[in-house]
């Protein structure tokens, strides 16, 4: 490697290192002008603690999922949300009832956080007929019209698309709802987000970009995918404000939700938010992992972890015991080994399924 190039590097680990998972989110990204806002949001103890039991069943469901898979009992992809809850939890807190999510395949969080039924999630992982897809769809295809869940996509950037016609219906039928469109730092790099960006601003679309930059697509890191890695900035040439949020703290998730919500909502159009956060495991269940070093997932998990924030400010102010978390966890185990129960005897869809809910 020449000198430049390693020069180039060194100057690239000092960005991560000072925008990366963790950095509180400053004023020079923050969008529209709005650089009074708080970019941490005050917790009661009711909030903490909602924060920390949402946060907490999706740790303990993808731990319980990726056993399953390990097992042999879940068939086919299988991409884990462990380390970024906080973003999924944040946004739910800040979102009215109406407020639509869509999502990539990294999707069982949002799931979750949407009121999704976890036995309906787990026995739709492990393909049974008492799977949210009647054990037809798998971890990657599920919706709920009623939760206002609309997937649950394999195709990479395709719910950006999806989310901007949620948005668009938004619009058109007056509801007052925003659409929230999660996608990666690899789906940022996508031709079609950029045709949804400039629709989006062009209609004043009520649509939140949710960038979930957890620092790879797949095993290629931001660096060496992306030409510019403020990926706040990205809409900057259709006129769309946009934010860097620490994601790994679910305070700062919900002030800068609260921000892009009230934007949309009033008619000014999109917001992007990018949330700087992290996935502590592979890219799905059959990735080996060698383009990153052990430390620096252990760094990320012993001084970002977003439950172990919680647990720690909640036990600082005295609001909860120790005892008290326990019991947190073990309701939490609880429900999940339920669902990993109901996954494993719910029997298989018949066969005949295999003609009902496709189109011809
Ligand atoms: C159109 C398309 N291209 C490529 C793929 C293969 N693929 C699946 S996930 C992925 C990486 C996406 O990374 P990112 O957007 O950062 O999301 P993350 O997995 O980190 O959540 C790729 C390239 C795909 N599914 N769809
Ligand atoms: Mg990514």
């Amino acid at each position: 490697m020449g000198k430049r190039q390693l020069e180039m590097r060194e100057m690239a680990a000092t960005k991560r290192t000072s925008s990366g998972a963790g950095a509180k989110a400053d004023s020079r990204s923050r969008g529209a002008g709005d650089n009074s806002a708080p970019a941490i949001a005050d917790f009661s103890k009711e909030q903490e603690l909602h924060a920390y039991r949402e946060m907490l069943l999706i740790r303990r469901f993808e731990e319980k999922a990726g056993q399953l898979y390990g097992m042999g009992l879940i068939g086919g992809f299988c991409h884990l949300y462990i380390g970024q809850e906080a973003v999924v939890v944040g946004m739910q807190m800040a979102k009215k009832d109406g407020d639509q999510m869509i999502t990539g395949y990294r999707d069982h969080g949002h799931m979750l956080a949407m009121d999704l039924d976890p036995k309906g999630v787990m026995a739709e992982l492990t393909g049974r007929r008492g799977g949210l897809s009647k054990g037809k769809g798998g971890s990657m295809h599920m919706f709920s019209k009623e939760k206002h869940f609309y997937g649950g996509h394999g195709i990479v950037g395709a719910q950006v698309a999806l989310g901007t016609g949620l948005g668009f219906s938004n619009k058109y039928r007056e509801n007052g709802n925003v659409a929230m469109a999660f996608f990666g730092d690899g789906a940022s790099n996508q031709g079609q987000v950029y045709e949804s960006f400039n629709m989006a601003q062009l209609w004043k679309l009520p649509v939140v970009y949710v960038i979930e930059n957890n620092k790879y697509g797949m095993g290629t890191s931001v660096e060496r995918s992306s030409a510019t890695t403020d990926l706040s900035q990205r809409g900057a040439s259709f006129g769309i404000p946009g934010e860097q949020v620490d994601g790994m703290d679910v305070r700062a998730v919900l002030a800068a939700s609260d921000r892009a919500l009230e934007h949309c909502r009033s008619g000014k159009g999109p917001y992007i938010l990018e949330m700087v956060t992290y996935r502590y495991r592979g890219h799905s269940m059959s990735d080996p992992a060698k383009y990153r070093s052990k430390d620096e997932v252990q760094k990320m998990r012993t001084e970002h972890d977003p439950i172990e924030q919680v647990r720690k400010r909640v036990l600082d102010a005295n609001w909860a015991t120790e005892e008290d978390l326990k019991a947190i966890d073990k309701d939490v185990r609880a429900l999940v080994a339920e669902s990993a129960e109901f996954a494993q005897n719910d029997p298989e869809p018949d066969v005949s399924e295999l003609y009902t809910d496709i189109l011809l």
